[in-house]
């Protein structure tokens, strides 16, 4: 397995890390535009491998090097402030991602892209329109990210361990997120039997604002580690060819009455990326919100250029 991670910044080393630590790699590429940055992180990195095991380590600036990637992580692109919305990056990101799109198809077809970048579904659709690579290799990472916030919040309300609470947050990433509450189950229980209504719409509203809560706390940037371990579970998913049903953006062709843009839908991930897109679990009021949440980020979209 090749991957290769576009940006190194904190999300971008923080995920690096993971994938040396998890021995998932042959090669791992760390690339940035900024001279000297992803080849001093990678020079660190590599000496850790004498203690973790070997993935051979290359930083650069050259799109050369991240040629035949399996995998290729988009982190690039300046992160959110204080008082900032995931919008308010849009256009700036948006000319980052063309020109990465632009880089990678020089040198890659079949890679399986995981984007990171914010405002994340607008930015997933720009990655899909640049590279014109088939949909199902485009993977937004985001879903399982506030599905992690929501779990760990449910966890601490209803005082048991986060591996036993099953819930899955799909929508946009942004304050319109949907966490889908009454498929969410404790080890197959309904949530209903442990929260009442109004704790569990709290719940809700402390998922949606995980992110600015980070921002507001950091001062100057944004979340690292847990958007890491979302990458990186991804990441595994598709290298293990694991099969797994994951929250992920996904550029939608018609499903759920949606076509052109990406949204966060759960879908099944596997060596191939995308696999399968299961579409018969929503309820007519849940399907009437991501439709709604869908013609919000096409606004952006059009605003980037980037409808079709
Ligand atoms: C988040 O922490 O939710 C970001 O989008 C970075």
């Amino acid at each position: 397995m090749k991957i290769t991670v576009i940006g190194v910044g904190n999300v971008g080393s923080a995920v690096s890390q993971r994938i040396v630590n998890g021995g998932i790699a042959r090669e791992l590429i760390m690339l940035d535009a900024i001279e000297g940055l992803a080849k001093g992180k990678a020079l660190d990195l590599q000496h850790t491998t004498p203690i973790k095991g070997e993935t051979k380590i290359k930083g650069t600036t050259n799109y050369r090097d991240t040629k035949n990637s399996d995998i290729i992580v988009i982190t690039a692109g300046k992160p959110r402030k204080e008082g900032m919305t995931r919008d308010d990056l849009a256009k700036g990101n948006a000319e980052i991602i063309s020109q990465i799109s632009q880089n990678i198809k020089k040198y890659n077809s079949k890679s399986k892209i995981i984007v990171v970048t914010n405002p994340l579904d607008p930015m997933t659709w720009q990655t899909y329109k640049k590279t014109g690579f088939p949909r199902k290799q485009i993977m937004g990472m985001a879903g399982e990210l506030d599905t992690a916030r929501y779990e760990k919040l449910l966890s601490k309300k209803t005082k048991i361990s986060p591996e036993d609470i099953h819930g899955l947050v799909i929508g946009p990433h942004n304050k319109s997120m949907i966490p889908l509450t009454e498929n969410t189950t404790i080890r197959g229980i309904p949530l209903n039997k442990f929260l009442n209504q109004k704790q569990t719409k709290e719940i809700v509203k402390e998922t949606k604002k995980s992110g600015k809560k980070i921002v507001n706390y950091l001062q100057n940037g944004s979340a690292y580690h847990a958007p890491s371990a979302a990458i990186y579970k991804m990441i595994k998913t598709i290298a293990r060819d694991e099969k797994r049903l994951l929250s992920v953006s996904t550029v939608l062709k018609g499903e759920y009455g949606i076509k052109n843009t990406a949204i966060g839908i759960p879908v099944i991930i596997g060596k191939d990326g995308i696999e399968k897109i299961p579409q018969k679990h929503l309820n007519q009021k849940t399907k009437q919100k991501l439709q709604k949440a869908a013609k919000e980020i096409k606004k952006t979209n059009k605003k980037l250029n980037t409808n079709q």
